[in-house]
């Protein structure tokens, strides 16, 4: 129980009975309703306009949609600044939620995706849900949503297939494409959302290929805000500290950012108004987010869990993390960034340390851990070649590498539970290469849609790792952490 919360209410006050929906989103998750839900909550309020949401889900969790139908779509997001002081919003710009995982619910999406009166679609679908291979950003036409897609072209079960058939169906009706905007951590993931969709057309139609390619905006985002997934114990503090019972309800920092590309075809709210911040490239700002917090909390997640913590603001009571995190932001992730001011990253650096340790977070270690092989390259390998080319030290980031790698290990040695697209290959290699760790790290290196083949040649980055790993198998987590944190 709180002890004398400084809590702040922010009830919705527009009538958002009165709001269309010119927004559809895919993803249907805690981060779509933390971010860009309060970004737009914050602009109805403000602005009004036909700017509401349709949020989707297209895969699991038909019961969150259900939910939000139950409550005509009116959730509430707590932001912790602290563990006494939260701002709890209302928020009603999510206006009809939907469940996209039969055929029915994916026809109605479509119809929702189709109708002239959408003019942008958003996506927070996970890094995996875009198909494509983590090194390259091509589309694995090999995946099975992807076969299914090629087969099945109007009635898609992936993300790509649903923007691909949604634009189609605007294309032979003469309706104006909508802009696609990617609010997930990918790099350029406007251009790589864009080279997914271009890929399915161009095994279907050349003249609706470059439609789409002349045509349709994808700016790119960089998108900011920690959310950590719900639990049980997230719901019980709502009700008992702030009196919310809410099960569409999610926890969240204060801090948010949104940076966004400002190519928008058919108009968009005017967000700077709430915030947001426009401009012409997006590259810098997502390049700095993917390797100073993101390649951070990997770190965090695979030697803070072979260190024994649970979550972030655990592991960021241990000083020795606290050291290796700033020494990996200092030499291995500020040297690899393009035009940026030092004392800024030195003082962003500190800044994100400061966000780590909020301690009214449970922002669970084994959640960032998920789906390593499609976060790693952005933000922790893209870098390595640049530390490479530029002579820089490379221990931290070897050090993640080869705690990733015993995460895997260790996740094969139990009951084979990996989260992540590419576990069953991963966890044959772990198999395969029992017992003999100068054999596996050449076989995992060798995942060329993971690790970037020139990166992996080099006998400089095979020795990092291979050095990384036989320390971290015989010494202290702890002990490496701060013989690592050399300022
Ligand atoms: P979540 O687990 O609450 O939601 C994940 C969403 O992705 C769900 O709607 C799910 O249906 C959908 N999804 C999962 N696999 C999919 C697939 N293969 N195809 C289509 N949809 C799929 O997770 P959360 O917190 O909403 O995060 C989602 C994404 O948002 C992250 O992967 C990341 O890219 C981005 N993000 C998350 C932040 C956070 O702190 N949670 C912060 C910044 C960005
Ligand atoms: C986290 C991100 O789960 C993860 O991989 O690193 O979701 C992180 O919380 C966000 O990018 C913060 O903006």
């Amino acid at each position: 129980m709180l002890q004398n919360p400084q809590i702040e209410s922010i009830p919705s006050a527009y009538d958002a009975n009165y709001v269309g929906t010119g927004i559809v989103h895919l993803g249907l998750g805690a981060f779509h309703r933390a971010h860009q839900a309060v970004y737009l909550e914050r602009y109805l309020q403000a602005r009004g306009g036909d700017w509401g949401l349709c949020s989707a889900n297209i895969r699991a969790n038909q019961a969150l949609a259900d939910q939000l139908t139950t409550a005509d779509c009116r959730y509430h997001v707590a932001e912790y600044s602290s563990r006494q002081q939260v701002v709890l919003r209302e928020i009603r710009a999510i206006r009809e939620a939907l469940f996209a995982g039969s055929d029915a619910g994916r026809e109605v999406l479509l119809a929702r995706m189709a109708v002239s009166t959408t003019r942008i679609v958003t996506l927070t679908i996970t890094e995996k849900g875009y198909c494509l291979e983590p090194s390259s950003g091509k589309l694995r036409f090999e995946d099975p949503g992807i076969q299914h897609d090629l087969s099945h072209p109007q009635s898609p079960k992936t993300a790509p297939g649903l923007l691909f058939e949604a634009l189609n169906r605007r294309f032979q009706a003469g309706i104006a494409p909508f802009t696609v905007l990617s609010c997930d951590n990918m790099p350029h993931n406007g251009q790589r959302t864009r080279a997914a969709v271009l890929a399915l057309a161009s095994r279907h139609n050349a003249n609706l290929h470059d439609w789409i390619a002349v045509n349709v905006c994808f700016p790119s985002s960089m998108v900011d805000r920690i959310v950590p997934a719900m639990t049980e114990a997230d719901f019980n503090r709502l009700s008992q500290d702030l009196n919310c019972d809410d099960k569409a309800a999610v926890i969240c920092e204060s801090f948010s950012q949104w940076v966004v590309e400002d190519n928008f075809s058919m108009g968009r709210p005017d967000w700077e108004q709430v915030g947001v911040q426009m401009v012409d490239d997006v590259t810098p700002f997502e390049t700095m987010k993917l390797r100073m917090l993101n390649g951070s909390h990997s770190l965090l997640a695979y030697l803070g869990q072979l260190a024994g913590y649970k979550t972030v603001a655990q592991a960021m009571q241990q000083p020795a993390m606290v050291s290796f995190l700033r020494s990996y932001m200092h030499h291995e992730a500020i040297p690899t960034l393009q035009g940026v001011e030092q004392a800024e990253m030195l003082a962003y650096a500190e800044r994100l340390l400061a966000r780590f340790a909020n301690d009214s977070l449970e922002h669970k270690l084994q959640q960032i851990a998920m789906d390593g092989s499609q976060k790693l390259p952005q933000r922790w390998l893209n870098g390595c070649q640049t530390l490479l080319d530029t002579a820089h030290p490379m221990e931290c980031t070897a050090l993640g590498i080869a705690a990733w790698v015993i995460y895997v290990q260790e996740a094969g040695t139990r009951n084979n539970d990996l989260n992540d697209p590419l576990a069953q290959r991963l966890l044959t290699l772990v198999a395969e290469h029992r017992d003999q760790p100068t054999a596996l790290l050449s076989a995992f290196l060798a995942q060329q849609d993971i690790f970037p083949q020139q990166l992996a040649a080099d006998s400089r980055f095979q020795q990092s790792v291979t050095q990384a790993y036989n320390e971290l198998r015989q010494g202290s987590v702890v002990e490496l952490l701060n013989k690592y944190s050399g300022d």
